[in-house]
């Protein structure tokens, strides 16, 4: 019985060395470990062995079904590892071609306007000091508007940055005054995900630094900016809010665009969405970046940019924005 099992094996191996067709494996596979393959009668013509006997062939020839199962499995890896792929370069090209992804189109869209209007477009890193993020923004540790926006921490002290606002200390502190500047930019928070909330989203800040720089200026910007961006007219609202970097402060609501404020999920029943915070910037955080507040006054805002292309591609769940899902995005009429 030994001897029959090696010779099994052996042609077996032999014979699944040449193929190179996965069908073709499979049926060598049928052939040797099938049920009625050579090998799965001396299984079962181990009851009619002694107890001796089964004790020394049981295991062999199941350690033999076992290597010639993973033999298989192997040639089978390889083969699909191996795929040749045969290409007629003469069919033609039906796939879709690429096309920007509606967050991207916004900000283009936003910085043109700005850039029109005098501004000149900054960045800075995603990973940010505690300081630019907070200190210097009139934020000191402890300070209860920390807690405004849940913050993600990294191992080396620095973090993520909460908003776009850490680039205007970096503006102020590289440039001075006089400054116009925009800066488009990924954010992260630590919050609960609903449709118009993400834990990574982008912003668009904006800042205005001049002699007698007032509210009106912000409103005429905010308006343009809006109608511009939109290319309608939209209705938009502000109320008083609180940023410690911005004194006095407001928020800039849109009426909702998917059920034109009538109230839907999107908004979560109350016809507005959120747009914008703004207002003057704070003495303190002039003075921090070393321009001085009796000479200078400035605006800055922070427009949601996510939001705004949810409300100006009618996608009613921020969440599929980032979801990278291809034939979602699709759906949207991106011209
Ligand atoms: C800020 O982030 C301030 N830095 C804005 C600012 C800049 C104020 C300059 C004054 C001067 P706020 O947390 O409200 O503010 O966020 C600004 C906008 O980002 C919101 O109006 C909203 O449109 C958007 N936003 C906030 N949280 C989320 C979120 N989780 N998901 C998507 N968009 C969000």
């Amino acid at each position: 019985m030994n001897e029959k099992m090696m010779n099994i094996k052996k042609i077996a191996l032999e014979e699944l060395k040449d193929l190179n067709k996965e069908a073709d494996v499979l049926n060598c596979k049928a052939k040797y470990l099938g049920k009625k393959s050579e090998l799965n009668e001396l299984l079962s013509s181990l009851k009619d062995l002694s107890v001796e006997e089964k004790k020394v062939m049981g295991p062999l020839l199941n350690q033999t079904k076992r290597e010639l199962e993973e033999a298989f499995s192997k040639k089978i890896e390889e083969i699909n590892n191996h795929i040749d792929y045969d290409f007629d370069e003469t069919l033609p090209v039906y796939a879709k071609t690429g096309s920007l992804h509606p967050v991207t189109l916004v900000i283009k869209d936003m910085t043109d306007i700005l850039k029109r209007m005098g501004f000149t477009v900054v960045s800075g890193p995603e990973m940010e000091k505690e300081y630019y993020n907070f200190e210097a923004l009139n934020i000191p540790k402890d300070h209860p508007a920390r807690d405004m926006q849940d913050t993600y921490y990294l191992s080396n002290g620095d973090l993520l940055r909460t908003h776009t606002s850490p680039n205007q200390v970096r503006a102020m502190q590289k440039y001075g005054a006089p400054l116009k500047v925009c800066a488009p930019g990924r954010v992260f928070r630590n919050e609960d995900m609903d449709a118009n909330h993400e834990t990574t989203f982008f912003q668009l800040e904006g800042m205005v630094i001049d002699k007698g720089v007032s509210i009106s200026n912000l409103i005429y910007v905010m308006r343009s900016l809006l109608s511009e961006t939109f290319k309608k007219d939209v209705r938009v609202r502000l109320r008083p809010g609180f940023f410690p970097f911005t004194e006095p402060s407001f928020e800039l609501d849109c009426s909702c665009l998917m059920c034109d404020g009538k109230g839907c999920p999107t908004c979560k029943g109350a016809g507005w969405i959120e747009f914008c915070g703004c207002g003057m910037i704070h003495p303190n955080v002039l003075r921090e970046s070393g321009i001085d507040p009796e000479e200078y006054t400035g605006f800055a805002f922070g427009f949601g940019v996510t939001r705004l292309a949810m409300m100006k591609y009618k996608i009613g769940d921020i969440r599929v924005l980032n979801s990278g899902d291809v034939r979602a995005l699709n759906e949207f009429e991106v011209e």
